[in-house]
């Protein structure tokens, strides 16, 4: 019996795996149920009494070097295969990327947009796509009979009382701020907006826009030049030119519209800029005075400039994309190619 018990000790302390498997099956034949060691414990009853003590350590240890046998090899086989040392693993395999999402570009160029405003202390203020007339168009002198009021370019959503209508610009959030804060004000509105418009390549009923609002006292039309420069180079390359030409909004006077050179031939001529040279980027103007009075600023005190793009049209020129429909069609194709841009 002795010398048996020392057979399996020398077995069991000269085994090795190198596999789990084969672990697993050492396992079994030993430590098991119906295993050796479990086996070698039943003839313990046919030990002579004097050699019981002496046996008995013996079986005791064997089947206690058995188990740490047992956890020393698990130990190193799990270590191995987390440290990829397993013999069955290609390190060589391409490793298997997951798909990535990208930034939509409006939301790109928004960011961009925002940035370039924020390091000149403009902060950003946002409002409620659902408008009141007054919000979206009485504070900002659209007269009664004004086009813009008709159900042709504007969408109603039903109301008893009041005129609710889809905002048309994100001046109603300026309207906000001006009714809820005295100057200085520097701020950017970014959004949603809506007309109601047949969707074609050049027009959409939903578009995006950014729109900017100084007031403070001695705000002049040279205060909105230099800062609409001072944009455009951020945006387009230090090498832009612009140009304002005079334009009509109801809440801006005088009014502009402002050009850059283009961007894609660098002037000398092409099919985006209609051989003019030039591209119009934004409207723009002074705050007319009847507008800071409606929203409880007193235009004696104080002068403004406000300004208004789409963020569909400055995307567009940024990356040459001549189909306004794809900004709205989630095709992965065009998405994708935007990884790059933060
Ligand atoms: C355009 C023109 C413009 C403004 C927006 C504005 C806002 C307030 C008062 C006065 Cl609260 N003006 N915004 C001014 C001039 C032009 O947008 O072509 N947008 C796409």
């Amino acid at each position: 019996m002795k010398d048996k018990i020392q057979d399996v000790l020398n077995t069991v302390e000269n085994f090795t795996a190198d596999t789990v498997e084969e672990l697993e099956s050492f396992r079994i034949k030993y430590m098991s149920k119906k295993g050796i060691i479990p086996a070698l414990f039943g003839e313990f009853k046919n030990v002579a009494p004097e050699a019981r003590k002496e046996v008995g350590m013996a079986l005791n240890e064997l089947k206690n070097k058995t188990q740490e046998k047992l956890n020393v090899l698990r130990r190193q086989l799990t270590e191995k295969t987390a440290s990829g040392e397993q013999q069955d693993m290609d390190l060589t395999l391409p490793v298997n990327f997951s798909r990535q999402g990208t930034r939509h570009p409006l939301s790109v160029v928004r960011r961009q947009i925002l940035d370039i405003f924020a390091r000149i202390g403009f902060t950003v203020s946002e409002g409620p796509e659902i408008e009141d007339d007054w919000h979206n168009f009485s504070a900002l002198n659209f007269r009664e009979e004004h086009p813009a009021r008709d159900m042709q370019d504007t969408f109603f959503v039903d109301d008893k009382d009041e005129k609710i209508v889809l905002r048309t610009h994100t001046s109603s959030v300026q309207v906000r701020v001006m009714e809820h804060q005295q100057p200085p004000i520097r701020t950017v509105s970014p959004g949603r907006v809506f007309r109601n418009e047949a969707i074609s390549a050049r027009a959409h009923c939903i578009f995006h826009q950014i729109e900017g609002l100084y007031v403070d006292h001695n705000v002049s039309f040279a205060d909105l030049k230099q800062t609409l420069y001072y944009f455009a180079r951020e945006f387009f390359g230090e090498h832009t030119k612009i140009r304002f030409r005079p334009s009509y909004f109801p809440f801006t006077e005088p009014s502009a519209e402002m050009d850059i050179s283009c961007n894609i031939c660098g002037g000398k001529g092409c099919n985006i800029c209609k051989y003019t040279g030039w591209v119009e980027i934004l409207g723009c103007g002074m705050v007319d005075p009847q507008v800071l009075d409606n929203c409880n600023i007193n235009s004696e005190v104080y002068t403004g400039f406000a300004f208004g793009m789409g963020i569909e049209r400055i995307t567009m020129l940024k990356y040459q994309i001549n189909d306004l429909r794809l900004f709205f069609e989630n095709d992965l194709r065009f998405l994708d190619q935007f990884h790059a841009a933060y």
